[in-house]
């Protein structure tokens, strides 16, 4: 079992998570609720990054578009501070061993436990169940088989994936209970006041790729003028006075919280430095901060979009760290479970 850092530097607690490459952009949820916290964790933590391109196959995109929207993934991961040198940056689909340990645990899964993940209930309810593929019904122990093979500590995510987050726990436990103690059993790592950004023209959802409106979003690589836009007509709630109320001013909160987390200013000092001040001060401010949040972050991903070689070398020697750990775990698992050695 290799619990080691390739260098062979003392282990640090591991620390993995995945984003879907499911559009040409990351968005302020994504930024906010989890990449940010991946950036901190990178410095105390053997870090474990991956582009979840086998979930974002599940909804068919077109070949080429996955391929750009993985790199675009890679470059935005860098541009924001994840650090090749430290934190292992890989591709899921280079790493077979995720489909492989997905198949055993899926022989551990009830089918009423995966029916019940809510991600399933919500997107196969447009379609109705019979339409849902096969992929999105496995989807959180694809996810469950990508966080165990690595025994992280942590899994930094937003708020939306902690139920896929406790299915893997379980998955865990009843492994290990069943055959031997093999996996770690991880810790959700979701941050309280980011965990759920919410869409800017409809503060009743979480802001996403796939769901938001365009002006409901504010994606990272947006040119900012049009992010500034977007904040300064962001739904804002009734009333003028500006209080961090999630219940009763979901739209101001929202604001108040992507302020907040963006300048490192606290929500109190906010409320009390706009106090008798509308909401057009807000957001005018908020704008310029976030204007200067994504300029630099756009200008370097442009620039490493700019070396695609560059990136595809980052990305295999990031695989090959990730294999090293990946192979043994599932070593250790087939063995558990009767499979004849090759
Ligand atoms: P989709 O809409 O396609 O499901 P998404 O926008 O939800 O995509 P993912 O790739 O599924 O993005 O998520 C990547 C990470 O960002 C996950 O850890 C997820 O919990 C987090 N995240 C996504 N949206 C938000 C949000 N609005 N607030 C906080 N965290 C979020
Ligand atoms: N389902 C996650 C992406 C994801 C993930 C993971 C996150 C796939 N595998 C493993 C953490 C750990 C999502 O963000 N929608």
């Amino acid at each position: 079992m290799s619990q080691q850092t390739p260098t062979d530097a003392p282990a640090r607690p591991r620390v993995l998570s995945g984003i879907q490459p499911t559009s040409d952009s990351f968005h302020f949820g994504n930024y906010l609720g989890a990449t940010r916290q991946w950036v901190d964790l990178q410095e105390t933590h053997q870090p474990f990054f991956f582009i979840a391109n086998m979930h974002a196959l599940e909804p068919g995109p077109e070949p080429k578009v996955l391929r750009e929207r993985t790199l675009r993934s890679a470059a935005q991961l860098i541009a924001m501070g994840i650090d090749p040198e430290r934190s292992a940056i890989f591709v899921q689909s280079q790493i077979p061993e995720h489909a492989e340990l997905t198949w055993v645990l899926e022989c551990l899964t009830g089918f009423g436990e995966a029916r019940r993940m809510t991600q399933f209930k919500d997107k196969s309810a447009k379609e109705g169940e019979g339409a849902a593929s096969v992929g999105l019904f496995t989807y959180p122990i694809l996810q469950a088989a990508d966080i165990l093979l690595y025994r992280p500590a942590y899994v930094p995510v937003g708020e939306d994936q902690r139920q896929h987050l406790e299915l893997t726990r379980d998955l865990a436990q009843r492994f290990n209970h069943r055959y031997k103690k093999t996996f770690r059993l991880p810790e959700p790592y979701i941050l309280k006041e980011t965990a759920k950004i919410l869409d800017l023209q409809n503060p009743a959802i979480k802001m996403s790729k796939s769901n938001s409106s365009p002006g409901g979003i504010i994606t990272m690589l947006d040119d900012p003028k049009v992010s500034a836009k977007k904040i300064r007509s962001a739904v804002t709630d009734s009333g003028s006075e500006i209080r961090f109320d999630p219940e009763e001013k979901p739209g101001v909160s929202n604001l108040l919280t992507i302020y907040s987390a963006l300048s490192g200013r606290s929500v109190e000092d906010l409320v009390a430095s706009y106090d008798g001040q509308g909401y057009g001060a807000l957001k005018g401010d908020l704008a310029d901060v976030v204007v200067e949040f994504v300029t630099p972050f756009r200008d370097r991903t442009l620039d490493l979009l700019d070396d695609r070689a560059e990136l595809q070398r980052v990305l295999r020697a990031g695989a090959e760290t990730a294999s090293e750990v990946a192979s043994a775990t599932l070593a250790d698992v087939y063995d558990r479970v009767g499979f004849v050695a090759g």
